[in-house]
């Protein structure tokens, strides 16, 4: 095995977030301890699609007993367990058991397929893949056993909901791991928690180590700014696992506070509402297009919705007009929330102006949040101008997880994070999204690295080469168009074969590019290089027309 060490805060840096009070020696696992003993019969987590309510002392006593199973199948302290769980109960009974092990969630979302579990399984050496029985029609069981013959340190696949013939597929029922309690040395605040996944932008996907300490200073500093206490009810809408639902305040902010988790299983109105109505949820955390959604559908629900004090909407950029419709619609307070799963969280404040709360996207969490914006060759750029973001703070990572090469890229040499968007800094401190350096497409909020996508498409025989490109799109913000040049002589392909290429590769449906053209030749740029921004315009041309089955055309030259 390989020993790249994590990289981690310098020193001077350490002390000086632990003397602020940012760092404050909690893990999670002694967080639940806690608020289990302050207030075992208050509710805790409702998972309305499974009929249960579990109180903090059951969530404790649960995450306890599968922590003792998990240390008795040979689980131990920082080995890594690929987490993929909708939206349920086990979903938090799994990961805090992992947490007071000090073994480490990977935090897979359940739209990843065999060519993104395959490679968290591999990479991480994962001893164990805990999976749902049933979600969305699919077979999670047969990912699990094409997985397995890829990665050979796996030796368990748990099955949330299972049944005891899942033996037979080499699998085990979550709940026959269930075990008498044993006394566990849990994990320090400083050593890591989980490991998260980042959006990409390279052929192969990061992943990104944060501790107990940084992550609730940023749970913390998240519930100070929303709002967030012991009253508070949050809806939890998007995929669990995602840093924004899980932190931003989020499940992990609400059970912090001694408030309540309420689990959507899916985040349309006709589910979310009457959830909002009946359980008195008081904030949550949408991407924009289900913002657009949700305002559209409010206007028409018979639904009460009066206790929904807080819409948070992050993940990519809220228009204006969109954030404008959310309170008459609603009738709660926008938060809009530009964060990063590598750490840094911007929030526009409850009491903000109106105008900032439409026109940004908010400003650090924290005091020691650093922020730079500047050009190309990293010099500072006038004030209010655009440029790259870099950062660098108490809950920001110096540096992904087994990725040095990566590292010395994507962090500068002081330690700041580069981000690769492009923001200016408002005269107040807020930050306006303007756009992004890196080379990924953020269709509304899931976001897909160009060259990962790319590599698959080069793997089809008749593809000589390809381009993925974002294109507007009036719901999802982005979708993305994928320029191909067949081989020479190849038979021609219809973009529907394309497509179902690229699933049958195993990627996330997410990832399947929207729109096929094929073209004869790449523009370029003039030093000879593909242009990007080209392809966009010419993108950006023929949204609207529909995909042509015969080809390949030139694109056409930009004006
Ligand atoms: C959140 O985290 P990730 O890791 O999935 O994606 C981070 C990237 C950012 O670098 C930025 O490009 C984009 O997503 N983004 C936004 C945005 N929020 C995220 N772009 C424009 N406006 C926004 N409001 O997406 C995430 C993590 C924690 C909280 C919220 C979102």
């Amino acid at each position: 095995m390989s020993a790249v060490p994590t990289p981690t805060w310098p020193a001077e840096f350490a002390a000086r977030y632990r003397a602020a009070g940012w760092w404050r020696g909690e893990t999670f696992g002694q967080v639940l301890r806690d608020r289990a003993a302050a207030h075992p019969d208050r509710i805790a987590v409702v998972d309305p699609a499974a009929g249960v309510r579990r109180t903090y002392g059951e969530l404790d006593a649960r995450a306890d007993r599968l922590a003792a199973g998990f240390l008795a199948r040979g689980i131990a302290k920082g080995d890594r367990v690929v987490v993929q769980l909708p939206n349920t109960s086990e979903f938090f009974e799994v990961i805090f058991a992992l947490f007071r092990i000090g073994a480490l969630p990977v935090f897979a979302l359940p739209a990843h397929r065999e060519s993104e579990i395959g490679y968290f399984c591999a990479f991480t050496e994962a001893v164990a893949y805990v999976i749902p029985a049933a979600h969305g029609g699919y077979d999670y069981r047969a990912l699990a056993g094409k997985v397995r013959a890829t990665s050979p340190a796996l030796r368990h696949v748990f099955v949330a909901g299972g049944s005891p013939a899942d033996a037979d597929d080499g699998c085990e029922p979550l709940a026959d791991v269930f075990a008498e309690p044993v006394e566990i040395t849990g994990p320090h605040p400083h050593e890591l928690a989980f490991l998260q996944l980042s959006g990409g932008s390279t052929g192969i996907p990061k992943l990104i180590p944060r501790t107990h300490d940084d992550y609730l200073y940023s749970v913390r500093g998240s519930n100070e700014i929303c709002g967030v206490d012991e009253h508070s009810v949050y809806l939890c809408v998007l995929p669990a696992a995602h840093n924004f639902p899980l932190s931003s305040p989020g499940t992990l902010g609400a059970l912090y506070a001694g408030g309540r988790v309420v689990l959507c299983p899916e985040p349309s109105p006709d589910t979310a509402f009457p959830l909002i109505e009946r359980e008195g949820v008081t904030l949550t955390g949408v991407v924009p297009p289900l913002a657009l959604v949700w305002t559209e559908a409010a206007a028409a629900s018979a639904y009460d919705l009066s206790s929904l004090d807080v819409l948070l909407v992050g993940g990519a950029k809220f228009s204006e007009e969109a954030a404008r419709r959310v309170r008459p619609a609603l009738g709660c307070t926008v938060q809009q929330v530009f964060g990063m799963a590598e750490g840094l969280v911007n929030y526009t404040r409850l009491d903000d102006p109106a105008e900032v709360i439409v026109t940004t996207q908010g400003r650090p969490i924290s005091p020691d949040d650093e922020i730079r914006v500047v050009d190309d060759a990293d010099r500072e750029v006038p004030a209010g101008e655009a440029g790259h973001l870099l950062t660098r703070g108490p809950y920001t990572i110096r540096g992904y997880w087994r990725a040095p090469g990566h590292n010395a890229t994507a962090f500068t040499e002081d330690g700041f994070y580069r981000t690769g968007d492009i923001v200016r800094l408002t005269p107040t401190g807020h930050l306006v999204v303007e756009g992004r350096a890196k080379d990924q497409i953020n269709r509304g909020g899931e976001k897909i690295a160009a060259e990962e996508v790319e590599n698959h498409l080069l793997a089809h025989p008749a593809v000589h080469d390809a381009n993925l490109v974002a294109e507007a799109d009036p719901y999802l913000g982005e979708r993305t168009c994928a320029y191909v040049i067949l081989r020479a002589g190849a038979a021609p392909l219809k973009p529907a074969a394309v497509k179902a290429f690229i699933r049958q590769r195993g990627l996330a449906a997410y990832k399947v590019p929207d729109r096929v053209e094929f073209v004869t030749a790449f523009p370029q740029t003039g030093i000879g290089k593909i242009s990007k921004k080209d392809l966009r315009a010419a993108a950006a041309r023929t949204a609207h027309a529909p995909e042509r089955d015969t080809g390949p055309v030139p694109v056409p030259a930009v004006e």
